[in-house]
């Protein structure tokens, strides 16, 4: 073990910090928005897109996942009104399934997939443009570019989805209503009925239901369930059985109404399998980015090369530790090296040594885990999946931590590259007031004295009522102490909690590390509950952002098992390892001199 002094050769910092200008952590909206597209999941491991990966067919109908989930995302922004700018992409669809342009299972079967998902910074409309880019690159497609920040509405919007046996100047309208032209509209049908298929429970004049009446028929739009032009070129070439082209009732055959509406013109152009790629992906990128007049959309959301997250100070096994967690991307079929060493390093935010004037720590990783490679289809198409280092120290509260960086060792030639935020450090924005999830707990209210109750789109109809720690510094004095409790992810309704609520202190509970505990309650019905909580002290009110509280779900909190750290001084440059195994028996610290150097 080496040294590693902060700074690294300067063509591999500045690699590092042009590989993604725009980000700076923290960027908690573009990081929550990024897991989800590139880790398939939200922030606590919940993972929305094996729900589709790879290709999936729905267990009971067989109906293709993906393609419901791209149908929906179209449907709700069928309703877009390009002259006004109301409605788009916002989730109204939620509100409107009783419809006749809205019939069909599929819809209410993937709001119930997206249901458990949306939080404060990702809307239930991100999730549903989020679907229809899952879908295509899932199904062998384009990665259509994500971005996030759509505002879900809480009504129904206007009607307007174009039906099948619309004439073609109803059919055109209605695109041109959405912002398309006639062109557009061939396009998107090419690349929309590319999946899936047309089924007789929803569509039975279309495709004549079978002898089973509890086994629908699906009849696919192409010979392939993949998102490949196979519906444009069999069309072309006389074999299709596109049953919205070939279907006995001409009334109804709106995809041959479409395509012949220009001669053939537009879709003859879908028929090279690359023009057909590169003209979807932009003309799905342009449906899915419809949203309402005065609704801005972040940038392009881009992996993050070096993903710092789960960034927390919190009391554990009667401490003050700092977690964090660097992911970085593993090329699939590459053996992850396992000399790699990856270091945090620290600086002190008070005393002597405050923002490493004198003493840097460092540590190193605790543990080390890697993603399923078929988390996101996204990440999986670019060959890659993630590995993630975890850090644990044990942080002195006199001193506590201002503000941290990694360098990850490869061992093998190449000097380390170092990750500091294009060169700020990832600052820890405050110590004043953190949550304490081992002293947390949540418990499922049983049937009888509900407060406040939901019930879930599959039927299910439950409370939770949360007891929450939170941990204040000592001396701090605050004026008030209380947290905000969001959440979601239920149903069809705005929100299951959306509310204030006051913390007491707790003197059941002895100050640890420097910090004295206050407890508080909260009832939640949603799915994906999430708690920002604020000291106020001398005037200035302190945050901690969006924590998640679904680990707190009846389940035990399971702490990294091991605790060790590395100071290195600049005046004396001597290295320790501080190595805690006895801390799971809240015994002493062992001090173990390692290295010399
Ligand atoms: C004139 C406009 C459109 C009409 C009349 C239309 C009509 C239909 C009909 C009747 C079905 C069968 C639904 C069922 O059986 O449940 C269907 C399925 C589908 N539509 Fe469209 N559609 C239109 C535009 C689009 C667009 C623009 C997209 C996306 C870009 C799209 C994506 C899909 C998908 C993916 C399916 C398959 C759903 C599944 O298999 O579950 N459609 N469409
Ligand atoms: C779904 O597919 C499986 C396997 O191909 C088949 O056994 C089953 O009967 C199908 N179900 C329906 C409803 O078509
Ligand atoms: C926008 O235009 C549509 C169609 O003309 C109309 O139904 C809707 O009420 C309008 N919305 C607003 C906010 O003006
Ligand atoms: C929402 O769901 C509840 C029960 O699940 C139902 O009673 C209500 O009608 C639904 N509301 C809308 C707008 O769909
Ligand atoms: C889908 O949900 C809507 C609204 O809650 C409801 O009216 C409709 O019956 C549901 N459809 C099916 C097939 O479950
Ligand atoms: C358009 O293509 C279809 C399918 O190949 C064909 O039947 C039809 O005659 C064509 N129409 C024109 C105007 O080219
Ligand atoms: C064809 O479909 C249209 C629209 O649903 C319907 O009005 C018409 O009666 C159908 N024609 C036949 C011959 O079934
Ligand atoms: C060391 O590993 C890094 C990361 O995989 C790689 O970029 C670099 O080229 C390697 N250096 C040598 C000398 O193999
Ligand atoms: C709650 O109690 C009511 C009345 O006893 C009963 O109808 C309902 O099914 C119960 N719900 C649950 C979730 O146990
Ligand atoms: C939550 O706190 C209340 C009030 O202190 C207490 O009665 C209850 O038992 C606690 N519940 C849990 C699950 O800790
Ligand atoms: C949640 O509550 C806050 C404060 O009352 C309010 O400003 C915000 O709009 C609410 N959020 C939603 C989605 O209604
Ligand atoms: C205070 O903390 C104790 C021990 O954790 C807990 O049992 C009790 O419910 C807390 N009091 C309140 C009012 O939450
Ligand atoms: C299942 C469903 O939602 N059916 C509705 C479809 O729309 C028609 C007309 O708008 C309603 O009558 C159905 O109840």
């Amino acid at each position: 073990m080496h040294l590693v002094k902060k700074l690294a050769p300067s063509a591999l910092l500045l690699q590092a910090q042009l590989s993604l200008a725009a980000y700076h952590w923290p960027s908690p909206q573009y990081d929550a928005l990024e897991t989800f597209m590139y880790e398939g999941q939200r922030g606590d491991g919940s993972n929305l897109a094996s729900l589709v990966h790879p290709c999936r067919k729905r267990s009971g109908t067989n109906a293709s996942v993906p393609a419901q989930w791209l149908r929906l995302a179209f449907h709700d922004i069928a309703t877009y009104n390009n002259d006004n700018g109301t409605g788009g992409l916002d989730g109204s669809i939620v509100y409107e399934l009783g419809r006749e342009e809205n019939l069909s299972i599929g819809f209410n079967q993937s709001l119930t997939d997206f249901e458990a998902f949306p939080n404060k910074y990702v809307s239930r409309a991100d999730l549903i443009a989020l679907g229809a880019i899952f879908s295509v690159a899932t199904c062998q497609g384009p990665t259509i570019p994500f971005r996030g920040g759509r505002i879900d509405a809480w009504t129904a919007g206007d009607f307007g989805t174009p039906l099948p046996q619309d004439d073609i100047t109803t059919l055109t309208d209605s695109f041109k209503r959405m912002g398309f032209s006639p062109s557009d509209m061939v396009g998107l049908i090419a690349c929309g009925h590319s999946i899936g298929g047309v089924t007789s429970a929803d569509e039975p004049d279309i495709v004549p239901p079978g002898n089973d009446p509890s086994k629908p028929t699906i009849v696919d739009f192409d010979s392939t369930g993949n998102f490949d032009n196979k519906v444009v070129t069999e069309y072309l070439d006389g074999s299709t059985q596109n049953p919205l082209v070939v279907t006995s009732n001409q009334t109804l055959a709106s995809d041959l109404k479409i395509f012949i509406s220009d001669a053939n013109q537009t879709i003859r152009s879908f028929a090279d399998p690359n023009q057909y790629n590169s003209q979807c992906q932009t003309l799905l990128e342009r449906m899915i980015n419809t949203v309402a007049h005065g609704v801005s959309l972040t940038d392009e959301i881009t992996m993050i090369p070096a993903k710092v997250h789960d960034v927390q100070l919190t009391i554990e096994r009667n401490q003050l530790v700092f977690k964090s967690s660097l992911r970085l991307p593993q090329p699939m079929g590459q053996k992850l090296n396992t000399q790699r060493t990856v270091t945090m390093f620290w600086c002190d935010r008070y005393g002597d040594s405050a923002d490493c004037q004198g003493n840097t720590k460092s540590a190193q990783s605790v543990k080390t885990t890697q993603d399923d490679p078929n988390n996101s289809p996204i990440t999986f198409n670019m060959g890659l999946f993630f590995v993630h280092y975890h850090f644990v120290v044990p942080i002195d509260s006199k001193v506590s931590i201002s503000k941290f960086w990694f360098e990850v060792d490869e061992h093998n030639g190449t000097s380390a590259a170092v990750y500091n935020n294009g060169g700020d450090d990832y600052v820890v924005q405050q110590d004043q007031v953190i949550l304490v999830p081992t002293l947390s707990s949540s418990v499922m209210r049983s049937n009888g004295s509900y407060t406040q109750t939901y019930t879930n789109r599959v039927g299910e109809f439950f409370t939770k009522v949360y007891n929450i720690t939170v941990a204040v510094r000592e001396g701090s004095n605050p004026s008030r102490v209380y947290a905000t409790a969001y959440d979601s992810a239920v149903a069809n309704f705005t929100y299951a909690v959306n509310t204030t609520f006051d913390f007491t202190r707790n003197s059941s509970m002895s100050p640890v590390g420097g910090y004295e505990f206050y407890s508080g309650s909260v009832e939640d019905s949603g799915h994906q509950m999430t708690l920002d909580t604020f000291a106020d002290v001398d005037g200035t009110t302190y945050t901690d952002d969006f924590r998640q509280t679904t680990f707190l779900d009846n389940s035990p909190y399971n702490a990294p098992s091991d605790v060790a750290t590395k100071t290195s001084t600049s005046s004396s440059p001597i290295s320790f390892v501080i190595s805690a195994p006895s801390l799971i028996f809240g015994l002493l610290l062992i001090l173990l001199p390692l290295h010399v150097l």
